[in-house]
């Protein structure tokens, strides 16, 4: 991938995120309705004209945990995962009312007061020894495949233990590495060659089998685990011609919560569903496409938004999203420095 390709994925992949969040919170937890989608569309509209005037959209948790996942990379070449338990919880206590999970909390007040003594005990503690299976590992971990892109075992294991600091659950972790891989498959694609949304998804599955089959070990070899089978459903949604829209369906069967099973698969599904034109969603921008269409399934919508943003952006790159809009997210210039640190600490053979 040349150079200028990928500083742009870079950029396309955090931005993207930032967008997501940003445009999805105002409308997080509502029920939508068709005539909210008609709201979502004339709000788009709004914001894509240069001279609209407004306060800036504020970003959550989401992104406040995202940049500091992208800093432990920057900071040290190693990944020193200590730092980035302390960089979360200096962020959490210098912004708390970010909108944060309502147990997370919990874990940033442990490791404080244990000194970071073991950054894995307080997340281990939650839910009586269940731990969280929240999406909030999965909703900050784009920087992980941007950095490890070419290293893929290195990438796995670094989304899996950077998750483990507040999510222990499997679900939890494994929402990680499912969102890690979308995007990771997203950035490796070429921008100028339509998706195969079959064969994405074929891709994920094989990925997703390994991690699931060697977590629960006593499957039979040709039974299912869990986010297989939530891939085998988006690939039933995608190749199904329904005549009307059927995003009821969707919202039921893949989920629009605050858990990681019931919100990630719903991303990686509004990403590949936007390659396509949609009912109800007037643009001819794939990007912006995305996330609009995640935005009407209602919910969660800052934290689907940002992880539907994030696989989007790193597929398609900054140029394909809307400079009007963006400059109403707060904080975009502080994500674009952050995406080129990014791309410059990178492991890489100088030839890029
Ligand atoms: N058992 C019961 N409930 C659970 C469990 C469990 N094992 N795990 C999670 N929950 P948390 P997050 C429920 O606090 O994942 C924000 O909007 C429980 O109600 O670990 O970091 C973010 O933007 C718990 O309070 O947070 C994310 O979108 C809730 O899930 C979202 O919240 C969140 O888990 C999740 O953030
Ligand atoms: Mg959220």
């Amino acid at each position: 991938m040349a150079g200028q390709n990928m500083s742009s994925k870079f950029r396309g992949c955090l931005v993207g995120s930032l967008f997501g969040d940003c445009m999805g919170a105002p409308f997080e937890g509502n029920d939508i309705s068709s005539g909210d989608k008609l709201v979502i569309q004339r709000y788009f509209d709004r914001m894509e004209d240069p001279n609209f005037k407004g306060p800036f959209k504020k970003y959550t948790d989401d992104t406040a945990m995202m940049k500091s996942v992208a800093q432990f990379l920057i900071d040290t070449p190693e990944p020193d995962l200590k730092h980035l338990a302390e960089l979360f919880t200096n962020e959490f206590f210098k912004q708390p009312r970010r909108g944060y999970g309502g147990s997370v909390v919990s874990v940033f007040e442990k490791l404080r007061k244990s000194k970071f003594n073991d950054i894995f005990l307080p997340s281990k503690e939650q839910f009586n020894g269940q731990g969280s299976y929240g999406n909030g590992g999965a909703m900050r971990i784009a920087p992980i495949p941007l950095y490890f892109h070419d290293d893929f075992d290195n990438m796995l294991n670094i989304a899996a233990e950077s998750t483990k600091i507040t999510h222990s659950n499997e679900l939890g972790i494994h929402g990680a590495l499912l969102q890690c891989l979308a995007v990771h498959q997203a950035f490796l694609a070429d921008p100028n060659t339509p998706i195969n949304v079959d064969e994405f998804c074929n891709k994920l599955l094989e990925k997703m089998k390994a991690i699931e089959r060697s977590y629960y070990n006593d499957v039979e070899s040709d039974s299912d685990t869990p986010y297989c089978e939530r891939i085998k459903l988006i690939q039933k949604f995608l190749s199904t011609k329904y005549s009307d829209e059927y995003d009821d369906e969707v919202i039921r069967d893949l989920g629009n919560d605050i858990s990681a099973f019931e919100s990630v698969p719903t991303a990686i599904f509004c990403f590949l569903r936007a390659q396509n034109t949609i009912p109800g969603i007037k643009t001819d921008n794939i990007f912006r496409r995305t996330i609009q269409y995640a935005i009407t399934l209602g919910g969660d919508t800052d934290t689907i938004a940002c992880m539907a943003g994030a696989i989007a952006g790193a597929y398609l790159g900054e140029e394909s999203i809307n400079k009007a809009i963006l400059q109403h997210c707060e904080k975009v210039e502080d994500i674009v420095k952050l995406a080129d640190s990014l791309y410059a600490a990178r492991p890489h053979d100088g030839k890029g």
